[in-house]
């Protein structure tokens, strides 16, 4: 009679295992044990740490002897359409660090999904552009924005991340994936 009580409580207890187990592998996803890539991300700061003192003709930004130093600005496309068009950093050191987020025209944050390319023109602002238009400084092209920047980590997004372009240009680019 003991043993017997015993085997039933033996079997209770394998029974009650059974539908705990049965109970974990129904409310998981099914097929879903690794995490997705992310469908797109979003550029949100660019900070612009250099650009050559010159452009490619060996003059200074603004002439002269470089005393009056150049005046960048950025303009944000997303295949060839311009989204964002940032303040001016004026008089800025081509060695310095300058936060171009804040919009004189549209705004960031702007997404990228696979394939799309993200480009980021520096151009020199000259005053009145009726009268002065602004010197083309350089850019940064990356053709697939979203596969260049994510590392396949399945992370939150990346922060200050340099990029560099044409004519010494280089930023610092803070993003977030969307999954
Ligand atoms: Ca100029
Ligand atoms: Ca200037």
């Amino acid at each position: 009679m003991i043993m017997m009580k015993r085997s039933l409580w033996m079997f209770a207890l394998a029974a009650f295992a059974l539908a705990s187990c049965k109970k974990e592998e129904t409310t998981s996803p099914s097929g879903s044990t690794s995490p997705s890539d992310p469908v797109s991300f979003r550029l949100e700061t660019i900070t612009l740490t250099g650009f050559d003192a010159m452009n490619g003709s060996g003059s200074y930004w603004d002439g002269g002897n470089g005393s009056n130093p150049a005046d960048p600005f950025v303009k944000v496309y997303k295949e060839n359409v311009l989204l964002f068009t940032s303040t001016v950093a004026s008089s800025a050191s081509n060695t310095g660090s300058y936060d171009m987020s804040a919009a004189a025209s549209g705004a960031l944050p702007i997404a990228y999904a696979t394939g799309t390319k993200l480009e980021i023109e520096l151009w020199d602002d000259d005053g009145d552009p009726n009268n002065n238009a602004p010197d083309y400084m350089g850019h940064v092209v990356i053709d697939d924005a979203l596969t260049f920047f994510y590392g396949g980590d399945h992370a939150s997004g990346f922060t200050d991340l340099q990029v560099t372009g044409t004519n010494g240009i280089t930023f610092l680019l803070t993003g977030a994936f969307i999954y």
